[in-house]
Parts: C-alpha cells; structure tokens; sequence
C-alpha cells in the first residue's frame, strides 16, 4: 500500500506531460503553417491599437479551445464561459505575472503580491479579462479544483 500511492500519482504526472506535449505539436503546425501567418500580418505599428477578444468556453471539464494564440503588446479581452453545471477555475500559471489585469463579470478573482492569480467562474458565469502581454512564450493555464485535471495553452507571439 505504501509503495502504491506514489506510482499512481506518477502516472498521473505522465499523462500531463503528453497533454501538454500534443499541445505543443499544434502549436509546431499551426505557427509554421503560411496561409495562417500570412492571415494574421499586422503591420506593427498598428499592433498596439488594436485589441482583441479571444473566448474560452468552459464544458464537461474541459477548456475549448485549449490552445489560445496571443501577441506581445497587443490588449486582449479575454472572456472565459462556463457553461458547464459545476464552478470552475481559470489559473494562468505565469502569463499573468505581475501584469495589469481587469477582471469583470460574476467570477471571485484573487490577487497575491504578484498580481492577479486565478478567478472562480460559477456555472453559467462569464468573465472577463483584458490585459497586454509582456513577454512571449507558451503558458500553461487549468482549473485548481480537486479532480478536475482541466488545462489548456496561451501561446504568446513575439
Ligand atoms: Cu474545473
């Protein structure tokens, strides 16, 4: 019994890493495939002007879409729905390290000394979060609450 807790919460372990390695191979494919950026050219002056809304629904446990493409320095309303029968969290585990965030809608946000840490959205919740990315990058983001083994990416473009 002693030797069989660890292995479970192991495995448990290994199944993230692969969750997160097939989010990383869609984001390989869809960052290299030219019709997408060839799409998405913003000539960078007018970047920071322009802000954008990207929803995240929430349903069965899960996060949909689960990859989520930002760019650096562009302001980004970020509305999350639950429209699952249960609450739910939406922790971003860096991305929004000591940044300006504005959180509105019926979720409970908390803050720590480094800014904002993750809100509770109850079913049928919507809430929304506008904040500029800082730094680019790929930032894993799931629900804390016990069991729910939800996540998803933000991947930030420079
Ligand atoms: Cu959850």
């Amino acid at each position: 019994m002693i030797y069989r807790r660890p292995r479970g919460e192991n495995t448990i372990g290994l199944m993230k890493v692969f969750k997160r390695a097939g989010a990383l191979v869609a984001l390989v494919c869809g960052v290299w495939s030219p019709a997408v950026g060839f799409a998405e050219f913003v000539p960078a002056g007018a970047r920071d002007q322009e802000g954008i809304a990207v929803t995240v629904r929430i349903e069965s446990r899960r996060f949909i879409p689960h990859v989520v493409n930002l760019r650096i320095g562009q302001q980004v309303r970020f509305i999350l729905k639950n429209e699952d029968v249960e609450l739910h969290a939406f922790v971003p585990a860096n991305l929004l390290f000591r940044t300006n965030v504005q959180v509105s809608g019926d979720g409970a946000p908390q803050f720590g000394k480094d800014g904002f840490r993750r809100v509770l959205i109850p079913s049928g919740g919507q809430v929304e979060l506008v904040f500029t990315s800082k730094e680019a990058g790929s930032f894993p983001f799931f629900c804390d609450l016990p069991g729910h083994m939800m996540n998803g990416t933000i991947v930030v473009d420079g």
